[in-house]
């Protein structure tokens, strides 16, 4: 199989500065000699191009939505691209807004190759807002609305159907962030969230067992990884840092886990933020969690 790397480098959807350096943070980290490595084939196609992040506050909720859109576009149309030559595309965030192109061209393509989608939404997040609930304005806390087709008009059915996803086609993995608002949401809407108590009593074992019961051969994955869902110690470099995060060993189980599916056929990694970071060290763990996920364990390979 061959993976294509695309660097979306913005941070127009986030409320930190920094985040669209994460496609050149990753690349220095080694991703496409790493993932070489372990033996797939692997295309850079370098950066998307798209408009600057303007800094404005949010106009009816939303933070910079025209620029949303501008990057989330480019997004769509080059996953599309990617996924109809038969590749696995790799989105390098940029911030976590991006997931909507990403994802929205996933569940295009699934509908087209009659295959069932499921994502994996790796966070300390539930990134569940819209605008009428947001405390920030900031996109990058509403992909998930925006998927499930209650965002910004301007961002939802870009799949082609009213929603990208159903509820039961999702679940969050590592959450312990969630604004009131969103409480309500998450009860509301009936989604499935494996929060840091659910690791803590189930262990990171019986927590993926549970989430990846239903995956079959006709199972398209998608994995949307936040750099925050990691506790801040192993993963300083991310903008909205929370602490109580899974452990490097919980999480490389997670991603070992999915990766033995073998049903992985999309992945975004975002918010990585150089400005923040530690002598890279966040995209430097970034590609150690990637190599799991594409199938590198201690023993083979
Ligand atoms: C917060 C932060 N819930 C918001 N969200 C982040 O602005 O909506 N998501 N950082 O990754
Ligand atoms: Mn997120
Ligand atoms: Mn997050
Ligand atoms: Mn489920």
């Amino acid at each position: 199989r061959t993976v294509s790397l695309i660097g979306a480098p913005t941070d127009v959807g986030a409320s930190v500065r920094g985040a669209g350096m994460g496609p050149d943070a990753l690349r220095v980290a080694g991703l496409y000699e790493t993932l070489t490595r372990i033996g797939m084939a692997v295309i850079d196609h370098g950066n998307l191009a798209g408009p600057p992040t303007p800094w404005a506050p949010p106009q009816g909720g939303v933070r910079h939505l025209e620029e949303v859109v501008a990057w989330n576009r480019s997004v769509f149309d080059r996953v599309a691209a990617v996924l109809a030559a038969g590749q696995v595309p790799l989105l390098m965030g940029g911030d976590h807004c991006l997931a909507i192109g990403s994802i929205s061209a996933v569940a295009r393509h699934c509908r087209y190759a009659k295959k069932k989608l499921r994502v994996l939404w790796l966070d300390a997040h539930s990134d569940v807002n819209n605008p009428a609930i947001s405390p920030s304005g900031n996109v990058h806390g509403m992909p998930v609305s925006c998927l499930l087709g209650q965002g910004p008009s301007q961002l939802v059915g870009w799949s082609g159907q009213p929603a990208a996803l159903a509820p039961a086609d999702l679940d969050f993995i590592g959450i312990r962030s969630v604004d009131a608002d969103e409480k309500e949401a998450i009860r509301e809407i009936g989604l499935s969230v494996y929060d840091m108590r659910h690791i803590d009593e189930h262990g990171m074992r019986n927590t993926m067992t549970e989430a990846l019961q239903d995956v079959d051969e006709d199972t398209h994955l998608h994995v949307s990884f936040d750099l925050d869902c990691l506790d801040p110690m192993d993963a300083p470099g991310v903008g909205t840092g929370v602490r109580g995060g899974p452990t490097y060993r919980e999480m490389q189980l997670c991603m070992e886990m999915i990766a033995d599916t073998g049903r992985l056929g999309s992945l975004d990694v975002v918010e990585i933020n150089p400005a923040l970071d530690v002598r890279n060290r966040t995209a430097e763990l970034a590609v150690d969690f990637v190599a799991s996920l594409f199938g590198a364990s201690t023993l083979a390979r």
